[in-house]
């Protein structure tokens, strides 16, 4: 379909989502906001939005026989400014081996340290690139010349290679939200090196903490003898030792050929003002009174996450069965809420992993239930964040114990929803946000032992503690909150600029 519009963009960014939902009324589609006003999605739009003809590529799944009038280019004037969102039609076909396949089966356990669970006959690599480089050829259509290009995520991982062959000098900047293995790990993927290959072409590579970014500089090293920059202690306020994710230095950039790659390790935050604003409002003070009556004096504990083995349900669900084995005076007294968003249809992946859910709440509401009390209350059906903010707020423990994750969000959103009151915080050291709030009680789950104690640390914990824990850990969060990381990226992004400028004129770009 031919573009109608010239114009083109300073800024495209590449997510594989939409950044609105659609729905359609009276027979005609409209785009709303994004139930979930906080998490990435907006902050990217906010980034859209600001530059100049801001432009979002993302996916759509549109039958073949519609796709040969399907409009690809949507205008979105929200909240947030008007920007152009490309929607790349695909088959079902096509969505299913690029990302629920390739995407989520093959690449996603190898991401998260679950190498038993990769198998390569399970990746469409061929679907795989063809996707990116369609998300490629949308990109450089719509970029300006001296405009930059934002990929985000290990779906997009071939995308930086298609570019750069269509846009040698056009800037590129990739963010990574999951984890990046070690080299053990990521080099069981057949396809390392065209992966490799692919991220250094781009100008900057984000990643949530150092350990990712030192596991990407170790693999691009160990593959293409890269030469990295000296290391640069890590800054506050992350941790540098003593932890399982913490590192005492990060790499500031490779150097590969004649490019030099930007490496840049810096945790995206949380919106504490917006959660604020939501607790202020009346309704929300009444809801949260409902819930607090709701639950009485029980110590109501919520874990929040998505049904996937990474995020660690199942282990969690076994700690509570255990501590509900291990002191049977807490019968009757504790509430655990679990919210397990059930994943999108066509995943089957996750199926095994719900199934285990389900069996095992049912198990243990049916050993520990009474007509009058259930122990666990599970939802897994997603909750508006609105909803989701009053229970973080009344949780008298937040239980975060993913297996292993990129960042975790819902902890800094407990964290803020609690404004520094009496709320413990128990989080799997396996989390990339845990080198960020080392005052949380910090947990292995992996072992049955430090789960244990860890809950039992939050229960028995003195309500004197818990504020001070919960004091500091606000301070984290609050600073370096979601405002600090766009500034931060902002800044990286104006240094590329200035790096590329002096490229041009003969000089070596320096290190930001
Ligand atoms: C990936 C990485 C990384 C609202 N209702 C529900 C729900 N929400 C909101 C939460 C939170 C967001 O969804 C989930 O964010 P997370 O960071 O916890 O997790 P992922 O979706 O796995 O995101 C992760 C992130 O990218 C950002 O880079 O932190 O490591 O895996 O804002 O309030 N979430 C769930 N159920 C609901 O009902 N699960």
């Amino acid at each position: 379909m031919s573009d109608p519009k010239p114009q083109k963009s300073d800024l495209v960014i590449l997510y594989h989502r939409q950044p609105y939902e659609e729905e359609v009324k009276d027979g005609k589609t409209v785009f709303k906001e994004n139930k979930s006003p906080n998490g990435i999605v907006p902050t990217l739009k906010g980034f859209c939005a600001r530059a100049e003809q801001g432009c979002w590529v993302a996916w759509k799944e549109v039958a073949p026989k519609q796709q040969a009038k399907f409009n690809r280019r949507v205008t979105i004037d929200d909240a947030y400014g008007s920007y152009d969102v490309i929607r790349l039609p695909l088959t079902a076909e096509q969505v299913k081996s690029f990302y629920h396949v390739t995407s989520k089966v093959a690449f996603w356990p190898i991401l998260h340290t679950f190498p038993w669970l990769f198998n390569s006959e399970d990746a469409d690599w061929d679907g795989f690139k063809e996707v990116n480089r369609l998300f490629a050829e949308a990109a450089c259509e719509q970029v300006s010349d001296d405009g930059l290009i934002w990929i985000h995520d290990y779906n997009l991982w071939m995308a930086p290679h298609y570019i750069r062959q269509l846009k040698p000098n056009v800037k590129i900047a990739f963010f990574h939200h999951t984890p990046f293995p070690s080299a053990d790990v990521f080099n069981i993927v057949p396809w390392r090196e065209e992966i490799v290959d692919s991220l250094l072409q781009t100008d900057v590579i984000g990643f949530h903490i150092p350990r990712y970014a030192e596991n990407f500089c170790g693999v691009a090293r160990a593959l293409r003898g890269v030469t990295l920059g000296e290391a640069q202690d890590v800054q506050a306020p992350m941790v540098s030792s003593g932890m399982a994710l913490s590192e005492p230095t990060v790499t500031p950039y490779v150097e590969h050929g004649d490019r030099r790659i930007m490496i840049d390790a810096w945790p995206i935050g949380t919106n504490p003002s917006l959660i604020r604003d939501y607790l202020s409002r009346f309704d929300a003070g009444e809801r949260a009174a409902e819930i607090r009556n709701e639950i009485g004096d029980q110590h109501f504990i919520i874990s929040v996450g998505r049904v996937d083995y990474t995020k660690g349900a199942k282990e969690q669900l076994e700690a509570f069965d255990r501590l509900l084995s291990r002191r049977p005076e807490l019968i009757g007294k504790v509430k655990f809420m679990m919210v397990c968003a059930a994943a999108a249809k066509g995943m089957t992946i996750y199926k095994n992993a719900q199934r285990e859910i389900e069996r095992l709440v049912g198990s243990i509401n049916g050993k520990y239930g009474t007509l009058g009390w259930t122990p666990i209350m599970l939802t897994m059906r997603p909750i508006p964040f609105e909803q989701l903010v009053p229970y973080f707020r009344v949780a008298n423990t937040c239980w975060i114990t993913p297996i292993r994750d990129g960042l975790n969000l819902v902890a800094k959103e407990y964290i803020a929803a609690q404004q520094g009151g009496p709320g413990a915080l128990v989080l799997s050291e396996f989390a990339g946000v845990a080198v960020e709030l080392p005052q949380a009680i910090l947990t292995n789950p992996y072992s049955n032992t430090s789960m244990d104690q860890a809950i039992d640390q939050a229960i028995d914990m003195s309500r004197e503690e818990r504020i001070e824990r919960s004091e500091a850990l606000l301070k984290t969060v609050e600073t370096w909150d979601i405002e600090f990381w766009s500034r931060h990226v902002m800044e990286v992004f104006d240094n590329l600029d200035a790096s590329k400028k002096k490229s041009d004129t003969g000089e070596t770009p320096k290190a930001a």
